[in-house]
Parts: C-alpha cells; structure tokens; sequence
C-alpha cells in the first residue's frame, strides 16, 4: 500500500480550500464584490421572495437590482408550489435604511418578500468558528470523546449496578472505540439473553407498528426482513444495514460507543453519517430505556433513513452545524430532538409518529398518540428552545406535515442562524466545500 499512498495525495486539500482559508482573516464583504463599493457595506443580508414562472422574470428582477445598485453575493432558487419559484437571495448594504430601500422596491414586483436575515459581515471568521470535519475521515477523532452513560441518566438505570451487563458492554464499545473510517462494521455475537431481549421488544412494537408508526417506516421494515434479516430472533448486524442504506439514500453507519457530543454526532449527520451503538438495553427493562442501544437504531432510526425525503431533512440539521456557535448546537439539537428522536406527523386524518425514540420504545409509542401528551404544530423556531426531559415519556410533542416541509422549515431557520460562511456537501468526493462569501 505504501507506494499507493504516495502515488494518490489521498488527503491533499484542493485548491480552493487553499484560497477560501486564505481569505479568511478578511471581513468577507471586502472581497466579495469586485467593482462594488464593498468596504463600505456592513450588513450582509439575506431575502427570500416568490415571483411567478414566466420567460424572462428572473431578468427583470435582476435588471432592478441593477438599478439599485445592489452588491449580489449569492442567489438561489427552489421549485414551489406549481407554476412559482422561491429566491433566496444574499446582499450586502450599507445601512438598515439601504436594505429597506431595496425591499420596498422589490416588493413591487416580487410575492411575499421577506428579510430572512441580516448581520454584521465578518463579526465572526471563519479562524473563530469551532473546529468541524470536512471529510468523513475526520470523525475518527470523535470516538475518543464519548460520555460514558450519559452523563444525565439516572443512577437506578438498571445497567448501573448489574456488572455482568456493565462487562459486556465495555467488551462491544471496545471494539467501536478503535473502528477506523473505511473498515468493514464490527460483527457482534449476540448471547442468547440478548437475543432473547431484542425478540421481546422486536414483537411488541411490530404489534403497534400498523397503527402507530408513520407510512414510511412501514413500507421500509418489510425491506429490512428481507434484505438484512430483521427477525424476531436475529439481531441485524450494522455491517448489512449499513449497506442496504447506502443504496437506498447514501446514508451509512459507524459504530459508536456511547454518546457523543450533540456537536460531533450532529456534525456527522451532514455527511449522511449516522452513529450507531451495538449493545443491547438491560434485559430487565425491554420496553423503555433513556439511553439508545441496537434496538432504537435499527428498530427506530434505521428505517427512516432509507426515505428520501427524510434523509434530506436529516442532513439539512448536520450541515447547519457545521461550525455553528455553541448556543445554535444547543438549538440544532433540540430541533434533533423534537423532530428525528420524538417526532410526530399528520397523514391523512392521523397522526402517527416518526420519531426514533418513539418507535423503539413499546411504552412510549402508546402513550404518545393517546390524549395524554401535548401535540402542537412543528415551528423550528418553537422547538428549538423547548424545554425537555431525557429520562422519562416527554410531555410535549411537536406533529410535522410532511418531510418534504419540514426540511424547507429547517433550512429557513438554519439560514436566520450567524455564520460568516455557506457549506456545500459533495457527494463524489463526501467531503463538505466552504464557500466563504456568503
Ligand atoms: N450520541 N451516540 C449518540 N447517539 C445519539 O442519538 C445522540 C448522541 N449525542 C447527542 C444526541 N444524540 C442528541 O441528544 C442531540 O444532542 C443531538
Ligand atoms: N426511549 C427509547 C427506547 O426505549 O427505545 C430510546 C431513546 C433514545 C434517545
Ligand atoms: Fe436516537
């Protein structure tokens, strides 16, 4: 392998990651807008409005920009609802009354304008932002990091005091600990009392399924019995499922040995990396446990990220936290919480749930579609600072209208989040581009 190494500059860095960190130390309004008066502008703006599809409509509002004199530093667009197209569109302005100038004008030609955000160009470079993987690699360096049970769990968690099960967890996160990106999944020889646990839990909850889970994870299970024996006495191994939803959606797996920091296990999300434990909840507790095991990531997470829709809205959340502040992590995480751990989702006239904390655990996928709990319609900016509980059934659940939705909601609200730089995944080369002009 060696002369391989040398031949192939596996880890070389292109060139323009080169150029973008080397403007970093500059405000990014400085360079960004050649011929503009760009040391002037302070406020880097971000607007969002509809116009209708016509030939020619995206000339005519780029011609009044023209007019305006206004300094464009990104525009995109997205398909609407038929026959309209969305614009995001980012500027730099002088002043408060600059951008309002600029928005009452386009107001008359444009649908539903609105300021998505605006802030200081360069408050924070890119030097200052926290460290973040750029490729799938770098989150060898994550395992190092876990929190030995969760710090927050409580003490009378059974596993806390039986040693044998404390043992054999320590035997399977010791094989997690030293995986290395690239290398087939471990393969985990399960006892016969673990077995025997995830078979309990496995028939109680495939039971409810028909009623309570969501359309997607139902149509994907049947997927998984045939493809990577799902079974009532064969606890699936990580390796084969992994596979199967690297086909279905580009998503992978890689073993974990406990919890991660809501940063690390957030940033793999944006590059369709899920962390997956390999043991199994106490024997004496099948049907609820604070903490995730084998059962809730494959019985829980695993089938919704072989849905399109949902794996997009999944990834949405890590790339938004790619080098976010610490208090967006702490919101990230909680719309993590409210959405992929402990959502809920209107279909048809019902409301069934989607949330992987919900779907592995018997009880509290009873209990959250009774009228019990609260259920109010998702709003990110809501869910973001709601409060919770880890270790008991939550008192509040947000219900989303559709993955397809929820992903435009969180990426609006990803886009009200500071960060002085835009990141792009690429898919050929799995690693995420920064675009330092945002
Ligand atoms: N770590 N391994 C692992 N699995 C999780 O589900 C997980 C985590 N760390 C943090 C976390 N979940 C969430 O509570 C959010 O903070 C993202
Ligand atoms: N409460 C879930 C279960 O019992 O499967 C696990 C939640 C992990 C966040
Ligand atoms: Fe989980």
């Amino acid at each position: 392998a060696a002369p391989c190494a040398a031949a192939i500059p596996r880890f070389a860095v292109s060139p323009r990651f080169h150029a973008s960190t080397a403007t970093q130390e500059k405000p990014a309004a400085a360079a960004a807008v050649p011929g503009g008066d760009a040391t002037k502008l302070k406020l880097r703006t971000t607007i969002r409005f509809k116009i209708g599809d016509k030939v020619g409509a995206l000339t005519d509002v780029l011609r009044e920009l023209r007019q305006l004199n206004v300094d464009l530093t990104r525009i995109e667009s997205r398909p609407r609802e038929a026959g309209t197209y969305q614009f995001y569109l980012d500027f730099g302005a002088r002043d408060e009354a600059q951008i309002d100038e600029i928005c009452n004008h386009m107001r008359s030609f444009t649908e539903d304008l609105q300021v998505v955000s605006t802030g200081d160009m360069g408050l924070v470079s890119m030097q200052t932002a926290p460290w973040f993987p750029r490729k799938k690699s770098d989150m060898d360096t994550f395992a190092e990091k876990v929190m030995e049970y969760g710090d927050e769990l409580d003490a009378d968690h059974p596993g806390f005091t039986d040693p044998v099960y404390r043992e054999r967890r320590a035997e399977i996160t010791r094989i997690a600990k030293t995986y290395k990106y690239g290398q087939e999944l471990p393969r985990i020889q399960y006892t016969a009392q673990e077995t025997a646990t995830w078979g309990i839990v496995y028939k109680k909850l495939t039971a409810l399924y028909k009623t309570h889970a969501c359309r997607e994870h139902q149509y994907v299970l049947p997927l998984l019995e045939h493809n990577c024996a799902y079974a009532p006495d064969n606890i699936p191994q990580i390796e084969d499922v992994s596979r199967f939803m690297k086909e279905s959606t580009g998503w992978t797996l890689r073993p974990v040995m406990g919890l991660l920091s809501s940063r690390d296990f957030l940033n793999a999300l944006a590059f369709r990396v899920f962390h997956s434990t390999q043991y199994i909840r106490h024997h004496s507790q099948p049907l609820y446990t604070p903490e995730p095991d084998v059962c809730h990531e494959l019985l829980g997470h695993v089938p919704l990220y072989a849905d399109p829709d949902f794996a997009d809205f999944s990834q949405e959340i890590g790339l938004a936290s790619l080098g976010a502040s610490d208090e967006d992590i702490e919101k990230l995480a909680t719309i993590y919480w409210f959405t992929v751990e402990f959502g809920l989702c209107r279909q048809g006239d019902e409301v069934r749930a989607y949330g992987a904390g919900l779907l592995s655990s018997f009880g509290e996928l009873e209990y959250c579609l009774s009228d019990k709990p609260q259920k109010v319609p998702f709003d990110p900016k809501l869910a973001a600072t709601q409060k919770y509980p880890i270790t008991e059934y939550q008192p509040l659940y947000f219900v989303a209208h559709s993955f397809k939705e929820m992903k435009e909601q969180v990426r609006d609200y990803a886009a009200t989040m500071q960060r002085p730089f835009a990141v792009r995944y690429n898919a050929l080369t799995e690693s995420v581009e920064v675009l330092d002009t945002k």
